[in-house]
């Protein structure tokens, strides 16, 4: 039985095609992924990230007391979050970013741009 060239070709641009789309999505899923830091039990959890650049990071407070992220540097600072609440940062430069709550200074946070 003999194919068609032209079946041949088609399916291979397909295939192609295909793994073009598949590699496209995990390079900007990867990319863009969000990373979460969530406020729980009066610590930061993860306690450390590692993320990249561009990345948006958000805390989540899911203690009924109010908590703040507060950059060491002063790059950020959230004022409170109550129960529930959210802050956003996108980091754009390279470094290593400490971060604690101004009401409750035991807890403390790092966070790693690459
Ligand atoms: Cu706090």
């Amino acid at each position: 039985m003999r194919i068609p060239r032209s079946r041949v070709a088609l399916a291979f641009v397909g295939a192609l095609l295909l793994i073009v789309a598949l590699y496209t999505r995990v390079a900007s899923a990867d990319e863009t992924a969000p990373a979460q830091i969530v406020m729980k039990d009066f610590k930061f959890t993860p306690m450390s990230l590692t993320v990249k650049a561009g990345t948006t990071v958000t805390w989540a407070n899911k203690d009924d007391e109010p908590h703040t992220v507060t950059s060491d540097s002063g790059l950020f600072r959230s004022g409170a979050i109550d129960t529930d609440g959210t802050y956003s940062f996108r980091f754009e430069r390279p470094g290593t970013y400490h971060f604690t709550c101004s009401i409750h200074p035991q807890m403390v946070g790092t966070l790693v741009v690459q």
